[in-house]
C-alpha cells in the first residue's frame, strides 16, 4: 500500500531581501534593517535579524518598527534583484531535481526520492544546496529535511538562521505534539484562532480529537489536520506551472454593505495585491474583481488593458471602479477578490499602454 518514505527537503532562504539588500551595500551589513515602504503606510516586508532583536517583524507598520527600534534603517524592495535571486537558486534546485515546488521568491519544496546525482542522503542533498547557494549568491538558506511537506517546512524554520534539520519518520509525531498549530502550513490565521477557541493550541492538543469532531467544526479541511496531527501529509510536490492569474481575496466575520466599508476593503487588498504582483513579476493586463454575496452567489466583473498594468495606481482606481459599478449592492458581501489575468509573458510583445481597450 505504501512505497518506501520519500524524501522531502524544504529550503528557505535568511531574511531575504534584507540579507540581499545587506550583501549589496556593505555599510548596511551588521545593522538593524527593514525592507519595505517608507511612508506613512508603509509596512515592514522584512526585517534584519539584527532589526529582529528589537522584535521589529514582516508585515508590521513601519511607525511601530521605528518605536521599538530607533536606529533601523529602511530601505526600498528591489524586486527585480530578488527575482534574480530566486531564478538562480532555483537552477542550482534543478541540479539535483526537476520535482521542485516553489512557494514564493525565497522557499521551495523539492522531492528529491530519486534525485539526478543518484545520492542516497537528503541530508548531504541539503547540504550541498545550502553549499552552493551560499557561494554562487553569497547568501544563506536554511533547509529542513524529512518524508513529508508538513514537516520539512517546520523544520526549515528550526534551526534558522543558516541552520538544517532533518526529522526522521519515527520521529515525525513527537515532532509534531510540540508544535504549535498555528505554524502549520494549512492552518490560516482564521483557523488557528478558531482552533485555540477549541482549546487546541498545539499538534498533541489536535491528535486527542476525533476526527468527526473536527469535521463538524472544520468540514473537509479536518482530515488534512486529524492526519498532520499524527505527522502524516501524502501531498506530492507539485512542479512548477505557468501562472495564468495573481489574486487576492478575503473573506469577512461580518458581511460589508457600506461603501465606505467597501471601498476600505478594496484598496487593502489592492494593495496587497500589488505587492505579490511585484514580487512574482506577474504583470496583467486584466483586472478582475469578484465579490461573493451573503447568500454565496458570486460576481467576477473585469476590465481590460492594452497593455500589463504597471502601476499601483492604476490597479487600486481599477479596483474602485469596478466595485462602484456594483453599488448599492444588493446584499452584504461576505468575500472581496481582486487579481490580474491575461499576464505578460502570455502577450505579444510591443503592447506596454495602459489606456482602457475594452469597457465594461
Ligand atoms: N515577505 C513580505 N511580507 C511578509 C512576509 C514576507 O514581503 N509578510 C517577503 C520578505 C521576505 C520574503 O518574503 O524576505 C521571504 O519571507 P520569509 O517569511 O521566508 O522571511 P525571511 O526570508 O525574510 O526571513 P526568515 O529568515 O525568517 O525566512
Ligand atoms: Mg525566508
Amino acid at each position: 500500500m505504501e512505497g518506501p518514505p520519500r524524501k522531502i527537503i524544504h529550503i528557505d532562504m535568511d531574511a531575504f531581501y534584507a540579507s540581499v539588500e545587506q550583501r549589496d551595500d556593505p555599510s548596511l551589513r551588521g545593522k538593524a534593517l527593514a525592507v519595505g515602504g517608507g511612508g506613512p503606510r508603509g509596512v515592514v516586508a522584512t526585517a534584519s535579524y539584527e532589526a529582529r532583536k528589537f522584535g521589529v517583524r514582516s508585515a508590521m507598520p513601519g511607525a511601530r518598527a521605528r518605536r521599538l527600534c530607533p536606529d533601523l534603517l529602511f530601505v526600498r524592495p528591489r524586486f527585480e534583484v530578488y527575482r534574480a535571486v530566486s531564478a538562480q537558486v532555483r537552477e542550482i534546485f534543478s541540479r539535483f531535481t526537476d520535482i521542485i515546488q516553489p512557494l514564493s521568491l525565497d522557499e521551495a519544496y523539492l522531492d528529491v526520492t530519486a534525485n539526478k546525482p543518484g545520492i542516497a542522503s537528503a541530508t548531504c542533498i541539503a547540504e550541498e544546496i545550502r553549499r552552493m547557494i551560499r557561494e554562487e549568491t553569497g547568501l544563506t538558506a536554511s533547509a529542513g529535511v524529512s518524508y513529508n511537506k508538513l514537516i520539512a517546512k517546520l523544520a526549515s524554520d528550526q534551526n534558522k538562521p543558516d541552520g538544517i534539520c532533518v526529522v526522521r519518520p519515527q520521529d515525525g509525531a513527537a515532532f509534531i505534539a510540540k508544535m504549535p498549530v498555528r505554524r502549520i502550513h494549512g492552518v490560516g490565521p482564521v483557523t488557528a484562532k478558531r482552533m485555540l477557541a477549541l482549546g487546541i493550541e498545539t499538534g498533541a492538543d489536535l491528535r486527542a480529537r476525533e476526527l468527526a469532531v473536527l469535521q463538524q467544526h472544520f468540514g473537509s479541511a479536518a482530515l488534512f489536520y486529524y492526519r498532520a496531527s499524527r505527522g502524516e501529509d501524502d501531498r506530492p510536490v507539485h512542479e512548477r506551472q505557468e501562472r495564468k492569474s495573481v489574486s487576492v481575496e478575503d473573506t469577512f466575520f461580518d458581511d460589508l454593505l457600506t461603501e465606505d466599508a467597501l471601498i476600505s476593503e478594496i484598496d487593502r487588498i489592492a494593495e496587497n495585491l500589488w505587492g505579490r504582483i511585484e514580487k512574482s513579476g506577474a504583470y496583467g493586463r486584466t483586472v478582475v474583481l469578484k465579490v461573493k454575496f451573503a447568500d454565496f452567489r458570486i460576481i467576477t466583473r473585469s476590465k481590460s488593458f492594452a497593455g500589463p498594468v504597471r502601476s499601483p495606481d492604476v490597479l487600486g482606481e481599477t479596483g474602485r471602479a469596478l466595485l462602484r459599478a456594483q453599488l448599492p449592492l444588493r446584499m452584504g458581501a461576505r468575500l472581496l477578490g481582486l487579481g490580474v489575468h491575461n499576464l505578460d509573458h502570455e502577450e505579444p510583445e510591443g503592447e506596454t499602454g495602459e489606456q482602457l481597450s475594452l469597457s465594461l
